[in-house]
């Protein structure tokens, strides 16, 4: 066997977005566009002799024939090891969890997440780094600048392993183990969590559904809440990953997540609903005819944190991105912590992490977390609402509804247009820029306007800087209006609207979300002439 260097010419375009490089399958299915993309991240590591590395993905079409050839050029990189989950199998937060517990140098994982799979569906590529979180900006930027100048690659002419069976390989003398994608995640689960307390509500006879949408979730769910915590079988919904996800759009919100809502919106609903994603960093938390915000459920579980012997000590802070609701932002001043609000992106969440200033961290894209891996974590976030329950009794919509109570409601939603044109997208986010300067002070409707800006964020750890992240609308009366541009779509371009309104008084907790934010939907239309310059009369999706 030999290592073959090959010669190649850059893609345009490989520059990581919110999270790793996502792109259409046909994209990743041109020559040398996985390859030349791969050895631009290795080229930007050290040294690898000696070194792990982890590796697995979602599952999604794709995914096993890149997986021969990444351990194919691990080994042309001099990789001692690479720890690989079976069938190529790894969720993003087990592939977090695998990268800290057996001291990798790193870890790739391919998945494009809550995108739609299958042959015209997309893929993606990510590495995260030793401390098990995605790569910081800077590492992302330099992987880009060497995708724009790379002329060759290396890559082992060994033959493909077999990535089905337990136990080790060998690729051109490097070791390949193929480990259980599930063992070491569940045994960090079992020491965050009381499964014991959690046993029991089962045992009582407490239902539960957990759509895995066909996703990579699917075996640890049946793993971890059917195998180890006793819910019934039968428990666990759409649970055996495919590599289209069954059709289905594995992005757990009431949306996507169709057949959940309607199941826990009939008569004899689950007492307790829960979806993850593509990769299961994802979740979705619905009780009886009642989803959960994901800025509700970060601010819910903040505010119960100790109930999990995991988290007895209390939080050392919170963080949240910016986008995200402030009801967190009410938990922290309430438990005297302090609150971060960072821009999109986990890896935002990594040097607050590392530091030990957040304990947890949430986003408004279904995504909750903490410091027990760096990444989001779907699963962990089921079992921190199931021991929350055992505990505490009652149901998701008591727990909520004296959450408000307590610390009043924000009514939360986000307006997406999907597929709009890049040139109109760049130019409404222009025009939005032109304007801050003077919307300061400005009426609209009953609300007036006490500043606008476009967020920027310095790091409180390793003081770095990130600029252009999100035009903020901020009222008087605490509302809020947020304009950014997703950095995950992979068909044109997508704006994402996200509406804030803050009511204190619990009279008022009972409106539908669209109705409560009315007045600001219309304002947000107006301010950024959507119709104008996206020719669309209605968001794609309203989550
Ligand atoms: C990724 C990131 C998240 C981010 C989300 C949405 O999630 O990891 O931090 O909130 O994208 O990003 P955007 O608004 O730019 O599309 P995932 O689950 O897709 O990896």
């Amino acid at each position: 066997m030999a290592i073959r260097t090959v010669a190649t010419t850059p893609f345009p375009g490989q520059r990581p977005g919110t999270s790793g490089l996502r792109k259409k399958v046909t994209a990743f299915q041109q020559p040398h566009f996985l390859e030349n993309f791969v050895q631009s991240v290795f080229d930007m590591l050290g040294d690898a002799t000696g070194k792990t590395l982890v590796l697995g993905g979602d599952g999604r079409f794709h995914n096993r024939s890149a997986i021969q050839v990444v351990l194919k050029m691990a080994a042309a990189r001099g990789f001692a090891r690479v720890l690989l989950g079976q069938g190529g199998i790894l969720s993003t937060p087990a592939a977090s969890c695998v990268i800290r517990k057996h001291g990798a140098m790193g870890g790739i994982i391919l998945s494009a997440s809550h995108n739609p799979g299958g042959p015209d569906g997309d893929f993606g590529i990510k590495y995260n780094a030793a401390n098990g979180g995605p790569a910081p900006e800077a590492l992302t930027e330099a992987i880009y600048e060497r995708t724009l100048a790379l002329a060759e690659y290396r890559i082992s002419d060994a033959p493909d392993i077999d990535i089905d069976t337990r136990g080790e390989h060998t690729v051109d003398g490097m070791r390949v183990e193929v480990i259980d994608p599930v063992a070491d995640y569940a045994e960090l689960m079992a020491q965050l969590f009381d499964f014991g307390a959690i046993r029991r509500l089962f045992a009582g006879g407490f239902s539960m559904c957990f759509d895995a949408m066909h996703a990579v979730c699917g075996p640890y769910a049946h793993a971890i809440l059917e195998g180890m915590l006793g819910a019934p079988a039968g428990t666990v919904i759409n649970g055996v990953p495919l590599e289209d996800f069954g059709g289905l759009h594995p992005d757990p919100n009431p949306v996507n997540a169709e057949q959940l809502i309607e199941l826990m919106a009939a008569p004899g609903a689950p007492d307790f609903g829960a979806a993850s994603d593509g990769d299961a960093d994802r979740n979705m938390i619905v009780g009886r005819n009642f989803p959960v915000t994901p800025s509700d459920s970060l601010a819910v579980l903040a505010a119960n944190a100790t109930v999990a012997p995991g988290y007895a000590g209390g939080l050392a802070g919170i963080a949240r991105s910016m986008p995200t609701s402030r009801a967190a932002d009410r938990v922290a001043e309430a438990l005297g912590v302090p609150c971060y609000e960072t821009p999109t992106g986990w890896k935002y969440f990594g040097t607050l992490l590392d530091a030990g200033k957040a304990t947890l961290c949430g986003e408004e894209s279904y995504g909750t977390g903490s410091r027990h891996i760096r990444e989001k974590d779907g699963l962990w976030a089921v079992l921190y609402w199931l021991n929350l329950l055992a505990v505490r009794g009652g149901s998701v919509q008591d727990i909520v509804t004296a959450h408000w109570q307590r610390f009043g409601r924000h009514y939360y939603s986000r307006h997406d247009y999907e597929a709009i044109s890049p040139d109109a997208a760049r130019l409404l986010m222009q025009d939005l820029r032109i304007k801050l300067a003077y919307m300061a002070g400005q009426k609209m409707n009953h609300y007036e306007v006490q500043s606008a800006d476009d967020f920027e964020y310095t790091d409180p750890v390793d003081s770095s800087h990130a600029s252009q992240q999100g035009i903020r609308i901020m009222m008087t009366d605490g509302s809020r209006i947020v304009y950014r541009l997703s950095g995950t779509g992979t068909e044109g371009a997508t704006l994402r609207v996200y509406l804030e309104r803050y009511e204190a008084d619990p009279a008022q907790h009972h409106l539908p979300t669209q109705q409560a934010l009315a007045g600001l939907i219309a304002i947000a239309d107006s301010v950024a002439s959507i119709v104008l310059h996206t020719g669309r009369t209605n968001p794609t999706v309203i989550t």
